[in-house]
């Protein structure tokens, strides 16, 4: 057994974990306890790090055009094909997606090929659907994409406004730690903005449901009101600022009463107004923000406009004060740090950064080879699909990201790919929406298997290591993106065998011709020339950093812009006008409910890992919609129903789950669903294809949909040891599935068409396999409850009926268990597999404390035995003992049983 440090792979965070390794298997994590992002905390989701890894279910063999083909005919393929586009259609008709999952390594030689030396401008990432407004927004106010603040900041602060972000689902670490600073300072307070109540506002003294897209009213508001108050701080202004008058002046254009900003806000105006007196009141104050107000036609703006306040008030570059953009991804910090957004160059220097082009071209030059870069930016993520479907961009190197699912309109995403004439993915799992579109895919290795580093939301830079081999022959990003650029002739520029190389080079590039760190003088803010020239050793015991990183700043800068100088020219901040406007996507008779979209706790993106850990599958265990009491009464719809959302370039149908945390009018649905996991709930086809034209980040809150009611005509829970034993056509034939693997079998939701009778023994004689060996049937209500064994063994089991009529899941998980053990079942459990649900083993329903998996029912049932209480709960059944995330959950559980 031995025990490695590596850095958690999902959120932004970037928590250090120490994992366990035995025998090429990682058998245990737990959090770092010297890791700076988490000090030994985990989320759940970082705590079955080690249940998502195996090499079931991963790409394991290069595919040209569908054939399993040997590395050296993958990449000899990739590049011939390349080479031929460029050399008829020119470098522009090739175009790369990456993304913020990418290491900082395999991301610096992606960039450095396409655009230094492919020549073309068109490489962007998924980052341009996650951070690129607050990018745009620190690029207006402080002249770099810097992030002023640190983690501590959160804990020292005297108020941080959570604004458009559900941290205790999303950055579950950080989340605790704010808890955790609030019980050490009662003066600590939390406000919550954000249209929907979620578990974050567990911890808040105050929260703002604002109406959907109305954070640039309430902060253009704020800006006033500061004003209006006296509370801008003047000598702030006048030393280190620029662009007040500018904005106030904009911010006035509107009625600035409370009273007028609360209607348009829909808010209480006591509410707004304590709200607006915390904050002018408050020097120490931290605003933090994410995708509610990134994901916006309007994302740059709002970012500014939450800047312009904290710079107002001088509430920047001090403990405990700044406005503090969250980034989502591991490495969404690292890919802005290469270059690799479409508008950027390298090292935080984009085309227009004067004498860029130049710098770079001379820092990439080799003896033999000069790079030809382009000269000017290329087009954004949607942008460059929609290239690709005008047939303009001829050739598209995807790799880890999922456009087919996560862009907006991702139906029309689906018809550009088909008819791309190259799509090359570098995918580590087997199975994603993403692989039918791609003439040649290549496997990746994954987390665990890889080596580099990541950038967290507070500019650490930290170490993945590799601990494991990768399976079968995944190879890492970065040499696989090496190989084709000597296949493409530019070995020489590309001579790297390890990781720590790449980095190297990255460090010394963001100090070339960069002498000082001191912003103003034209210098680059971000430097880490202080890690250039680390040998392997040091690099692979690299600790977490903090960038800048110089030989004035040798151990790293935690918060940036103490000294009032900002990175423009001139050192001086700007403020921005800022003219709120509406979501671009608009409501109509046809579509007349706002579709928000966004994460549930336990599941990462497309779930191509959580949903590997059963443990993480059944917290929500199916899609879902969202929606207030009212809406689903006027909508004949009720609870745990299914319900069809109708958007502008497809439709997604899910469970309801009726919440009194929704606005009315108002929907939200999880964006992680696809095609793998359910047939039709795809948030991407709901949305359409609006930016913002500052930043190219899609609207991907507001959404306009309209609802209605799905009756099918049967339900049926089926739960099968393995799929072989599983017809091809099961889910052609259902109007609805989602597919649930639980830890020994997989369980299958599924539904019909409104209408569809079925004759079930006829149905289950041709589609499972053993056929049936025990059933029970009532026509007459439309139920039957059947299990195949085999040699006594349970293969599989099948309800047809409600699913509030499922019996337990653990206990049917269990015998499936049993099963695999090659234990026959027993003969009292016979009776039980096909009792109704009123024998007492009910479905404890959704499990809410996944880390030591208790379920609602049961947790319900403590509180109506006397456990009324988080601790009394956690001394019972152990929830909310480890990583804290369910609490709110117990909670609100506690006072509903009250
Ligand atoms: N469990 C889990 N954690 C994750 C991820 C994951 O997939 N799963 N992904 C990571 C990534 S890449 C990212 S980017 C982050 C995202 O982290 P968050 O930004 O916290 O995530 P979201 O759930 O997308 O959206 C946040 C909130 O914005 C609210 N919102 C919607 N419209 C508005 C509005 O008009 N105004 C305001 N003020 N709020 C609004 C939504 O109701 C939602 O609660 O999470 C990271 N962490
Ligand atoms: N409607 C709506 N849409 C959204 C959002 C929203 O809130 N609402 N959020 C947006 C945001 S913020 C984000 S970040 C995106 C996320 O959306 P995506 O980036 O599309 O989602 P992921 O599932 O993270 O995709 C990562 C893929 O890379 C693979 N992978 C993992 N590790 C590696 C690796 O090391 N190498 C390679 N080659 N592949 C790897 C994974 O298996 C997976 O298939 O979605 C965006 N889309
Ligand atoms: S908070 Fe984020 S980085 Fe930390 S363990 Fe959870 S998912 Fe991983
Ligand atoms: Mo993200």
């Amino acid at each position: 057994m031995q025990q490695a440090r590596t850095t958690c792979p999902y959120c932004g965070v970037g928590c250090g974990v120490l994992a366990q390794v035995d025998d090429e298997r990682i058998v245990h994590v737990q959090g770092d306890g010297e890791h700076p992002a988490n000090y030994g905390r985990l989320c759940v989701k970082g705590s079955a790090l080690h249940e998502t890894l195996g090499n079931h279910g991963r790409l394991t063999r290069p595919r040209v055009d569908g054939v399993a083909v040997d590395w050296d005919t993958a990449l000899d393929s990739v590049a011939t094909r390349l080479a031929a586009i460029r050399e008829t259609q020119g470098a522009a008709a090739i175009g790369a997606y990456l993304s913020g999952q990418l290491l900082t390594e395999d991301y610096y030689v992606a960039n450095k090929l396409f655009k230094g030396f492919v020549g073309t401008p068109h490489l962007d990432t998924n980052s341009r659907l996650c951070m690129a407004s607050a990018v745009a927004a620190h690029k207006r106010a402080f002249g770099a994409d810097a992030v002023p603040c640190c983690y501590e900041d959160l804990e020292e602060a005297e108020l941080v406004v959570l604004v458009g972000s559900n941290l205790a689902w999303n950055h579950p670490v950080l989340y605790q730690r704010i808890k955790t600073a609030k019980t050490r300072n009662p003066l600590l307070r939390v406000v919550v903005i954000d249209p929907r109540v979620t578990d974050s506002c567990e911890i808040a003294d105050l929260y703002l449901g604002l109406a959907p897209g109305s954070d640039g009213r309430l902060f253009t508001g704020l800006l006033a009101r500061m004003a209006d108050a006296g509370k801008l701080d003047r000598v702030y202004l006048d030393r280190h600022t620029a662009g007040l008058e500018e904005a106030l002046a904009a911010a006035r254009e509107d009625d600035t009463t409370v009273e007028a900003i609360a209607a348009d806000c829909d808010l209480d105006p006591e509410r707004l107004e304590t709200f607006y007196y915390w904050f002018t009141t408050q020097l120490h104050v931290v605003t933090l923000f994410s995708q509610g107000i990134n994901q916006s036609s309007s994302g740059t703006d709002k970012g500014n406009a939450i800047i312009n306040c904290h710079l107002a008030g001088g509430k920047i570059g001090l403990p405990g004060a700044g406005p503090f953009s969250i980034t989502g991804q591991p490495n969404a910090m690292g890919g802005r740090e290469v270059g690799g957004l479409a508008n950027q160059l390298a090292a935080h220097m984009d085309y227009h950064t004067p004498g860029a082009i130049d710098r770079v071209t001379r820092f990439w030059t080799t003896e033999n080879l000069v790079p030809t870069l382009p000269d000017g930016p290329g087009h954004k993520a949607l942008e460059l699909f929609e290239a690709i479907e005008r047939g303009e961009v001829w050739a598209v190197w995807i790799m880890a990201t999922n456009p087919a699912v996560s862009l907006p309109d991702a139906n029309r995403v689906r018809r550009a790919l088909e008819r791309c004439p190259l799509v090359i993915v570098s995918e580590c799992a087997a199975a994603t929406d993403l692989l039918p579109y791609a003439d040649i895919v290549l496997p990746a290795s994954g987390w665990s298997e890889k080596d580099g580093t990541v950038t967290n939301s507070e500019r650490c830079i930290s170490r993945q290591r590799g601990l494991l081999p990768p399976p079968g022959e995944a190879r890492h990003d970065w040499w696989i993106i090496t190989e084709v650029a000597r296949r493409l002739g530019f070995g020489e520029a590309f001579a790297y065998t390890h990781p720590a190389e790449i980095f190297d080079e990255h460090a010394r590039l963001s100090g070339f011709e960069n002498p000082s760190h001191t912003p103003g003088e034209g210098a680059r803010l971000f430097n880490i020339s202080g890690l250039a020239g680390l040998d392997r050793a040091a690099y692979d015991t690299l600790a977490p950093i903090q960038w800048p990183v110089t030989a004035e700043a040798r151990r790293g800068t935690a918060r940036l812009f103490e000294d009032g100088r900002f990175a423009t020219p001139d050192g001086l901040a700007r403020l921005l006008p800022v003219r709120p406007r509406a979501p671009a996507q608009s409501l109509s008779e046809a579509r007349p409910l706002r579709l928000n979209t966004g994460r549930v706790r336990d599941q990462w993106h497309t779930m191509t890992r959580t949903g590997r850990a059963p443990r993480l599958m059944n917290h929500r265990a199916e899609p879902f919609i969202e929606v207030h009491p009212d809406d689903a009464a006027s909508h004949g719809i009720v609870d745990r129903q299914l319900a069809r959302l109708q958007g502008a370039g497809g439709d997604y149908l899910a469970r309801i789950r009726v919440s009194n945390g929704q606005r009315p009018g108002e929907v939200f649905v999880p964006m992680h669903w696809t095609d793998q996991f359910s047939g039709r709930a795809r948030m991407g086809s709901l949305l359409e294809g609006h930016v913002d034209p500052l930043s190219g980040q899609p609207e991907s809150k507001h959404g306009a949909v309209e609802l209605a009611p799905f009756r099918p005509g049967w339900e049926a829970t089926l739960m099968v040891a393995d799929e072989s034993s599983l017809g091809d056509d099961l889910v052609d034939e259902s109007a609805y599935w989602a597919r649930i693997p639980l830890s020994r079998c997989q369980r299958w939701q599924l539904a019909g068409e409104p209408g569809d009778i079925r004759d079930w023994l006829v149905w289950l004689a041709d589609h499972l396999s053993p056929a049936p060996t025990l059933w029970s049937e009532d026509p007459a209500c439309g139920r039957l409850r059947a299990a195949g064994l085999d040699q006594g063994c349970l293969r599989w089991w099948l309800m047809v009926g409600p699913p509030a009529e499922l019996p337990g899941l653990a206990w049917l998980d269990e015998r499936f268990n049993e099963a695999a053990r090659g234990e026959a079942l027993e003969i009292g459990n016979r009776r039980r597999l096909l009792a109704g649900c009123d024998d007492g083993a009910g479905d404890s329903g959704p499990l809410v404390c996944s880390c030591h998996q208790v379920a609602q029912g049961v947790i319900v049932s403590a509180i109506r035995k006397g456990d009324a209480s988080v601790e009394a709960l956690g001394a019972r059944l152990a929830c909310g003992t480890q990583c804290g995330s369910c609490i709110p959950e117990l909670k609100s559980l506690i006072e509903e049983s009250a």
